[in-house]
């Protein structure tokens, strides 16, 4: 499921659910802030814990927002093909969640699907809420078929546009920008019994709609209407499952004011690239002449040989006037698949509006690599389980190790020192340090990984910065690093291995994003202050690189008092 969440200071903050690349709001400024008048439901809240004293000393004026998510199934037809996919309250894409900076909100789930279910709630911090933050078997068992469990969480100082999404197998996809005719809990358990890669999806989708360049879709197509004369702005999400792609309307250009919930100097460009949970707003004015404009959606692939689907989904930006049925401007704008400069180029633009607090001093230095891997097949039938490179295993991994998840709740295990679910040895820095981007590469015999659930303790109030580094081996490839609980300034990034002696940082205005593409081949280096304890998710946001198990759980220990401490789990958490 996938959804937008998003924030505003005057206006709100809207928790979109969407299946979708993009969710469009509204038009001027203005207009759009008046435009999210909400009701606001004045309740009492009651809570257990020790939330109630940690309350008492955030900020004042937030109301409290609840929601009902059904998770059910729904029976769509998309590309000539019928089938039924998890939807909740059987909305494709699914509900907005509308919220203010500060307010609180209560989201009941109840899972009516024979799937499990968990809903993870891209970019908020969840300050002191970690038990809410959704993925599975990371902060939670999953709500299995027929059970509930209700988030509760606080939006502390945030606003803009979010993205809520499902958090168990790859059921992110059926709120998603890409679609599959198939069963996606059925698809990753194939892809991993075949030790290959994923197939690519049979379509792209802009709010649900493929567009009329697929098979059997000619009618399937998303529209805008606009006004000539006014600016609009688009809230993009990059509801993707196994892909980053670009975006652009024909003739028109975009200027960015928002990344990842935050507002970022305005970066005018003709496109933008979208990995997986990234969320930009873009203002977009309507100045030229009447007509229909497409609105395409296309791959960025920067990896060699993966097969990607590389039909382009196309939505319609309809002027008031124009005929209905008008040819399309075609959006010739759209970067080929590989044109990795087209990403750096708007990477470099992109600044916070405001001089951050950036950390200059460190107190836990930190380098992951982050990549592919080989391993050797144990199978006896390797036909049908090593079909990844020369007979070998597709896995992935952070400093050489693929995660694996547990069997329970890696926070439940962590809070209730429970022994025997995972291990507290994932190392700050690569075992061995060699030249990263261009090898090993002789599969199966040394690309291999080591595989469990190691777990990163930093201590609380710790001034972090993190190098996260591509490797070469199998392929470079632009990963887009998410990390739970918290937003982390990027403050440098580059080609090749990272040299501190040559590395140029921004401390005054980088960019304050939760999701970060680590450039293909490159380096990024993202600075927080680990002030948030709790157990945290840091991996590769496209699915199947997570799967293959490129992802870490970081834990971050409990400071003093009750403003530093994780507060006790909900009574109803799921059990597993
Ligand atoms: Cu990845």
């Amino acid at each position: 499921m996938g959804q937008v969440l998003h924030l505003k200071r005057l206006p709100s903050m809207l928790l979109c659910s969407h299946l979708i690349t993009y969710f469009f709001r509204n038009s001027k400024m203005a207009s759009l802030i008046n435009s999210f008048k909400h009701v606001f439901i004045s309740l009492l809240f009651l809570c257990a814990h020790d939330m109630l004293q940690v309350m008492a000393k955030w900020p004042k004026g937030g109301s409290t927002r609840f929601y009902d998510f059904k998770v059910q199934m729904l029976k769509v037809t998309k590309l000539c093909h019928a089938r039924n996919i998890v939807t909740i309250n059987q909305m494709y894409p699914g509900p907005v969640v509308y919220a203010q900076e500060d307010d609180r909100l209560i989201i009941k789930l109840t899972n009516e699907t024979p799937y499990n279910a968990s809903i993870h709630w891209h970019g908020v911090r969840q300050i002191l809420s970690c038990w809410s933050d959704g993925p599975s078997y990371i902060t939670q068992c999953p709500v299995q078929s027929g059970q509930t469990f209700t988030y509760e969480f606080t939006l502390i100082k945030q606003k803009g546009t979010l993205f809520w999404h499902a958090h168990f197998s790859w059921l992110r996809a059926s709120v998603y920008g890409e679609y599959w005719n198939k069963d996606l809990v059925q698809l990753e358990r194939n892809v991993l019994a075949s030790g290959g890669p994923a197939p690519v999806a049979e379509a792209y989708t802009i709010n649900g709609h493929p567009g009329p360049n697929y098979n059997c879709s000619e009618n399937d197509v998303y529209q805008i209407n606009v006004v000539p004369g006014k600016t609009y702005m688009l809230r993009l999400i990059g509801a993707l499952l196994h892909m980053e792609c670009f975006f652009s309307i024909a003739n028109h250009k975009l200027t960015i004011v928002e990344a990842d919930g935050e507002y970022t100097k305005p970066l005018t460009t003709d496109h933008v690239m979208l990995g997986p949970g990234q969320t930009l707003n873009v203002l977009v004015t309507t100045d030229q002449k009447i007509g229909r404009y497409s609105m395409a959606m296309g791959p960025y692939m920067s990896g060699q040989n993966v097969t990607i689907q590389n039909i382009t989904a196309i939505a319609y930006f309809q002027y008031l006037g124009a005929s209905p049925h008008s040819v399309a401007f075609p959006a010739s704008l759209l970067p080929r698949f590989d044109d990795n400069l087209a990403v750096k180029t708007v990477m470099d633009g992109l600044k916070s509006l405001e001089v951050g607090n950036v950390p200059k001093e460190i107190d836990t230095n930190l380098f992951f690599t982050i990549g592919f891997n080989v391993n050797k097949c144990n199978s006896k039938t390797p036909k049908q389980n090593c079909q990844g490179s020369n007979g070998g295993v597709m896995a992935a991994s952070m400093n050489n190790n693929s995660f694996i998840k547990p069997k329970i709740s890696l926070l439940q295990a962590y809070y209730d020192h429970i022994n025997g679910y995972f291990t507290e040895d994932f190392p700050g820095s690569p075992l061995k340090f060699y030249d990263f981007v261009n090898g090993p590469n002789s599969a199966p015999n040394d690309t291999g990984s080591t595989n469990g659930t190691r777990t990163k303790v930093i201590e609380y109030g710790s001034r972090v910065q993190l190098i996260l580094q591509d490797t070469g081996t199998v392929t470079t490839e632009n990963h887009p690093i998410h990390f739970h609980g918290y937003s982390f300034y990027v403050v440098g990034y580059g080609s090749g291995n990272y040299n501190p002696q040559t590395a140029t940082f921004n401390l005054v205005d980088p960019p304050y994003m939760n999701t970060i593409g680590v450039p293909v081949g490159g380096w990024a280096a993202i600075r927080f202050v680990a002030d948030n304890p709790g157990v945290w998710f840091m991996h590769c946001h496209l699915e199947v690189h997570m799967t293959w198990g490129l992802g870490v759980a970081l834990i971050v220990k409990n400071g003093q008092g009750p403003m530093e401490t994780l507060p006790h789990p909900p009574a109803d958490m799921p059990r597993c």
